[in-house]
């Protein structure tokens, strides 16, 4: 399969070299408006480069297009894809209100191609482990589920938006773990949240807790905050404590998972630092290959990935309920997005 990349930032180079080591693929073009940032790609990683993605997608023959621009761009650069009739992979936030993103759907649907968002916390394999193991029964029919990601890193350093975003936590990071509760228990009937700034030094929102009941019956607490200083610091780990009637799972700091059922299971599922991720970023890094091999399975299977744009919309969906149930104190009622 031939790709192009779109967007040679922060975290395209984590996709950049994930693709790297997926069989039988090539990203054989790049493109950044930012000439700096385009010819560095394309050097590093022997690509061709193009200062816009409309001229690239007229130059190249291509199958796939990987998106890893910030979320302003997504709508308009999926649209142009589709129009040029390749698969699409775009990154996170898929886009800034549902408007938008029910367009992007229907715009790749229209084309015949897939569209797969780049949603790889719940392919994390520490993450992953526990979903396996949840929807293997292990725990029985889970009931109540934590979904927690408390840090105080810098994370404005490499993403200086994030500072100045008027939306921060939850539509960043939030939306990640969000989605690791809908892997988990499934899809959600009532959302309420709360919202704090506690650092002033940014514009958006870097606390926010959400308490959502599930259509399976379970009720989970989803917590995020970017301004809890504790030690050890467990940037970016995703920590979880799930409750079923069989018995209980935890994910815990340290990527220690633990089973209690009869007895007590502990595994260590720490993730592989890959030979060009570094700590204590490999987590979300080895995410990102795997979410790419499942992509690249899914087209040669002809099946939908887990997190096309389809299923994205029902994430996204609780994003915009936790900001507006935040905003007016509500609880609110999710309807299926389609
Ligand atoms: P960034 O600002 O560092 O990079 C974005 C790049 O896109 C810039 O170089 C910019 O010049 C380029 N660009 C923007 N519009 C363009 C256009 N129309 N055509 C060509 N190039 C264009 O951003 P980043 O920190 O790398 O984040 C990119 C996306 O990745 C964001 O949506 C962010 O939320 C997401 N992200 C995801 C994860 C994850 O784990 N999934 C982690 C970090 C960031
Ligand atoms: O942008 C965010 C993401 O998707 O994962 C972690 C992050 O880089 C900072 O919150």
């Amino acid at each position: 399969m031939k790709g192009a990349l779109i967007g040679c930032g922060f975290f395209a180079q984590n996709q950049m070299h994930g693709w790297t080591g997926i069989e039988g693929v090539k990203i054989v073009a790049v493109c950044d408006r930012d000439p700096a940032r385009r010819d560095e790609t394309a050097a590093r990683f022997d690509a061709r480069p193009y200062a816009e993605a409309a001229e690239m997608l007229a130059a190249e023959d291509l199958d796939f297009v990987d998106i890893a621009t910030t979320v302003a761009s997504h709508r308009p650069l999926v649209e142009l894809a589709a129009r040029a009739g390749v698969h699409v992979i775009c990154q996170k936030p898929f886009a800034e209100t549902m408007e938008d993103a029910r367009a992007m759907v229907a715009a790749v649907d229209a084309s015949g191609k897939t569209l797969m968002v780049h949603e790889n916390f719940r392919w994390q394999s520490a993450v992953r482990a526990a979903i396996d193991a949840v929807r293997g029964g292990v725990i029985g029919t889970p009931f109540f589920g934590r979904v927690s990601f408390r840090s105080g890193y810098d994370v404005f350093s490499g993403q200086p938006y994030l500072a100045t975003d008027p939306r921060f936590i939850i539509q960043d990071l939030g939306i990640h773990i969000l989605d690791v509760a809908r892997a988990l228990f499934g899809d959600v009937a009532t959302l309420s949240a709360t919202t704090r700034r506690i650092n002033p030094a940014i514009r958006g929102e870097d606390v926010a807790t959400m308490l959502l009941e599930h259509t399976s019956g379970v009720t989970s607490v989803v917590d995020c905050s970017y301004a809890t200083r504790r030690q050890p610091e467990t940037f970016p780990e995703t920590l979880l404590e799930i409750d079923g009637d069989r018995g209980t799972l935890r994910l815990d700091a340290g990527y220690r998972l633990v089973i209690q059922t009869e007895g007590e299971q502990v595994r260590d599922v720490a993730p592989p630092v890959l030979p060009w991720a570094e700590r204590p970023w490999h987590n979300i890094q080895e995410s990102v290959q795997i979410i790419q091999a499942h992509f690249v399975d899914c087209m040669r299977a002809g099946v939908q990935p887990e997190t096309s744009g389809h299923d994205n919309l029902k994430t996204l969906a609780l994003v915009e309920a936790a900001y507006r149930s935040a905003a007016d104190r509500s609880r609110i009622g999710m309807q299926a997005p389609e």
